[in-house]
């Protein structure tokens, strides 16, 4: 896998949760600007287990020549019962892209770790992988790799300079952060 956002924030932990996890107004920013639309959010409920779990649903817009426009996608997140309100999150979010080629061989999974530094300052930590359900043929499974790994670091850039702006928003004028 790769790390693709390693970095300490001015956003307390809480608030870092909130607005990746939540139906907050950044995330349908974020969602706005990467062509992310029909978005449905399912609430997090509690499991047996002692983790939460919710899913979203979209649809993507895709740059990809290769590939059609758009693809529907489903998100599964998990958040581990070792998370400790506004000290440590850690969120497992498996997305399925139901409408690309050899869609049924593979999926993406994204580690979000948030961790508190201190009062008004977390360290955001996501972890991909892709994952593959069955083994394609060789030049296909490169082929896929190679294309996923191209729009996850672009997306994930892309969330990391989205973030800095939010915490430079939220950090103006001297309120209480
Ligand atoms: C989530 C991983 C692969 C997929 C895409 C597939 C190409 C198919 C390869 C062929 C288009 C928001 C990605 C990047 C679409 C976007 C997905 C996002 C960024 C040629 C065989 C959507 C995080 C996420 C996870 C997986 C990404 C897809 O929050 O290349």
């Amino acid at each position: 896998g790769r790390l693709y956002v390693n970095k300490v924030f001015n956003i307390s932990a809480e608030k870092m949760f909130e607005l990746l996890f939540t139906d907050s107004h950044f995330m349908r920013r974020f969602m706005n600007a990467r062509k992310i639309t029909n978005a449905s959010f399912a609430p997090w409920q509690s499991e047996a287990s002692g983790a939460m779990k919710r899913s979203l649903n979209y649809t993507i817009a895709i740059t990809n020549p290769l590939v059609g426009k758009f693809s529907t996608a489903t998100e599964n997140q998990i958040l581990y019962k070792e998370s400790r309100e506004g000290q440590y999150y850690l969120v497992d979010a498996e997305v399925y892209t139901h409408d690309v080629p050899y869609h049924d061989y593979f999926y993406t999974q994204n580690l979000y770790c948030i961790i508190r530094h201190s009062k008004h300052k977390c360290r955001l930590r996501v972890y991909t992988d892709v994952k593959y359900k069955k083994q394609p043929w060789g030049l296909v499974k490169s082929f896929i790799t190679k294309n996923s790994w191209s729009g996850l670091e672009d997306y994930f850039r892309h969330l990391e300079s989205e973030l800095m702006e939010e915490e430079a928003e939220l950090n103006q004028g001297g309120g209480d952060h």
